[in-house]
């Protein structure tokens, strides 16, 4: 069991070393060793990536070094997709997800997109910078159960209220649940804006999107 903790702390090590060949290697190891999916994307690449961001707040860190690790993380976590698979491959609902228009990370929105799929969802990722218009004719087009949208910079965080007062205004509201989550939001500010689901990261937001959906 320790040597799976320590093998899980070497891959975070890897990936905020932005050394994708490392990460890959332990990733196949770790998952031959019967560590789950789940565990991996959670405690070894998303907590790299974690602990990465509080080292670029801390100015300890550079632009080609964030962009290494998340290098890094990609090509781990296309090891880990595979084994994610559930079997109720696209049963349990659909849902679009996309990070907001003036925002373009997307890394949290795909884990978050990768977790869910994994779970049984229909997921249709339409990306980032979504404007309001393209969030709400996906809605209208794909008529999903859940919309899903990720921010991560205050300046454009106002986009999640106005896509869910356009889909009001078009009545595309009813019967559908909104889910949010980014480091910004806070759950007093869901409410707020009229978000039905916050979630903090990518297991809660598989917990509270099945409970949503009565599974
Ligand atoms: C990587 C990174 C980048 C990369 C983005 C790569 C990419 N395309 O995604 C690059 C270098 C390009 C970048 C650019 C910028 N960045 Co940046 N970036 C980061 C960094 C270091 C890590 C973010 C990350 O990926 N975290 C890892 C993921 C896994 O975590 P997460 O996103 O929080 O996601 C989890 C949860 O929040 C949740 N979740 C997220 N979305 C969703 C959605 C749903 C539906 C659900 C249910 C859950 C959910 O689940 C996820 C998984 O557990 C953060 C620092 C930090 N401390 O976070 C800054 C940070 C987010 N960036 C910041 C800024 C300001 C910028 C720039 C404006 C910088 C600039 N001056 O040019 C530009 C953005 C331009 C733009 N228009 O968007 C600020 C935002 C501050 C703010 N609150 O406004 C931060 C906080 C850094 C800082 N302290 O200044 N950035």
């Amino acid at each position: 069991m320790e040597e799976i903790y320590m093998g899980l702390d070497e891959l975070v090590e890897a990936v905020v070393d932005g050394d994708g060949d490392k990460a890959k290697t332990l990733t196949e190891q770790l998952l031959d060793d019967g560590v789950s999916p789940v565990d991996l994307i959670e405690n070894g690449l998303t907590k790299g990536l974690r602990l990465l961001g509080e080292k670029w707040d801390a100015g300890e860190v550079f632009l080609a070094e964030v962009m290494l690790a998340v290098a890094a993380f990609e090509e781990a976590k296309e090891v880990v997709k595979p084994h994610l698979k559930s079997e109720e491959t696209g049963t349990l609902g659909t849902i679009v997800i996309g990070t907001v228009a003036g925002d373009i990370h997307y890394i949290g929105k795909n884990i978050v997109a990768t977790m869910l799929e994994a779970a049984g969802f229909t997921v249709i990722d339409i990306g980032e910078d979504v404007s309001v218009e393209n969030f709400c004719s996906s809605v209208n087009s794909a008529k999903p159960n859940i919309l899903g949208m990720s921010c991560l910079i205050s300046p454009a965080l106002h986009q999640m209220k106005e896509v869910i007062d356009e889909l009001k205004t078009r009545g595309l509201r009813k019967g559908l649940l909104v889910m949010v989550g980014g480091p910004p939001l806070s759950s007093d500010y869901a409410e707020e804006i009229g978000a039905d689901i916050y979630v903090t990261d990518a297991v809660e937001a598989v917990a509270k999107a099945k409970e949503a959906m009565g599974r």
